[in-house]
């Protein structure tokens, strides 16, 4: 089903956070969506967000790098061609465009967004049909302090919202953030699945030195531990340890996954659209993964609805042994949506409906939009 491009619109979107949000790189009080707003012939409309955390601290493309890889770039390839869907897409950018994946995610997920409208279906039909319509999801607790971070665990346990915790570590000694994370852990209780993610902060030595404590103190995962360049550490703590290594930095295109799993990495690969360049991008990770026998978690990089959303719809047409973490829309204090999604009982509801299946809210984006 062919859809010519007409334009696109772009936006930096900045929406203060619920609390500040503290990882081993950054500590977020804001966070800033890129969106986009894809016009197609006929007046259809496509919608697509890319997001990044902390500036240029994590990945690198800055939320103003996108945008304007977009608009001086991505966006003039696209405009006046016919496609009739995301492989040609993703050949006319990666032939003139080299990485900037994040921007290639929002332009890919505008443009099924478009094209479910059109159709009349659902994206998760366009990238195979969904398996499921509820998927669990996980909370992480950030806030930088202990105590407030058992009082936040124990308060969304009581409510149902989440039965799962990723904890944030690597910013602090490692003596100190081995107590935060087994005072977390037994004070949430034994039934509650405990994770860390040290965001490439240890070295190997302190990482096998961290990781004897984590196991032997009940900690279900531990997230890219070394430096995301250290491919050998990763593969080195895999098989050393029983708690199983769950790899992000590291891994963002099926030429990564598939270089980790060659080389004997066990354990689970975060998938997320940004890092890959798109849904239909994060998919083939997925496929390398299942090939080689390794786990897979729905990653987020704290996206807003939209960008949860376009993630939701891929990750739900696949098994994802370590479930997800698409809870970016309940750190932000507001969206540009209109209707919110469905978080209960440790579980996000996908929205049905053509395309995305959400609505935004142009007075929101018009408030929110940087001046
Ligand atoms: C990351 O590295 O996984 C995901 C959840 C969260 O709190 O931070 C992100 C980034
Ligand atoms: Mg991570």
């Amino acid at each position: 089903m062919s859809l010519t491009i007409e334009s696109v619109a772009c936006w930096l979107v900045d929406i203060p956070t619920i609390r500040p949000h503290k990882l081993s790189m950054a500590t977020m009080g804001c966070q800033t969506l890129t969106i986009i707003r894809m016009t197609c012939a006929q007046g259809v409309i496509g919608w697509g967000e890319a997001t990044t955390i902390g500036g240029l601290s994590y990945g690198s493309e800055s939320p103003e790098a996108i945008k304007s890889a977009i608009e001086c770039y991505l966006a003039p390839l696209l405009c006046g061609k016919t496609f009739n869907g995301v492989a040609a897409l993703a050949d006319v950018m990666n032939a003139s465009v080299k990485g900037n994946t994040f921007a290639k995610s929002a332009l890919e997920t505008a443009f099924l967004d478009a094209q479910g409208k059109v159709l009349g279906l659902p994206v998760s039909d366009l990238l195979g049909g969904a398996l499921t319509e509820r998927l669990p999801v996980l909370w992480t607790l950030a806030s930088g302090d202990t105590e407030k971070d058992i009082e936040e665990g124990k308060r969304l346990l009581a409510e149902g919202r989440h039965n799962t915790f990723k904890l944030k570590i690597g910013a602090r000694a490692l003596e100190v953030d081995i107590r935060h994370a087994l005072a977390i852990k037994s004070a949430l209780g034994g039934e509650v699945s405990i994770r860390v993610d040290v965001n490439q902060a240890w070295d190997l030595t302190t990482a096998i030195k961290g990781m004897t404590q984590l196991q032997d103190g009940g900690i279900d995962l531990v997230e890219q531990p070394t430096p995301q360049w250290d491919r050998q550490a990763l593969i080195t703590l895999s098989q050393r340890f029983a708690v199983p290594i769950l790899a992000d930095e590291s891994v963002a295109t099926s030429h990564d996954g598939y270089a980790l799993a060659s080389n004997g990495f066990s354990g689970a690969f975060a998938l997320k659209i940004a890092k890959a360049g798109g849904p239909v991008q994060a998919l083939k990770l997925a496929h390398v993964a299942q090939a080689a026998g390794i786990g897979l978690y729905g990653g987020t990089m704290l996206e807003g609805t939209l960008g949860s959303v376009a993630s939701l719809h891929a990750w739900s047409t696949i098994n994802m042994q370590w479930g997800t973490e698409m809870f970016g829309p309940l750190l932000l204090k507001d969206d540009i949506v209109v209707r919110p999604l469905d978080f209960s009982d440790g579980q996000v509801t996908l929205p049905q409906g053509p395309g995305l299946g959400i609505e935004i809210d142009a007075d929101k984006l018009n408030f929110y939009a940087r001046k």
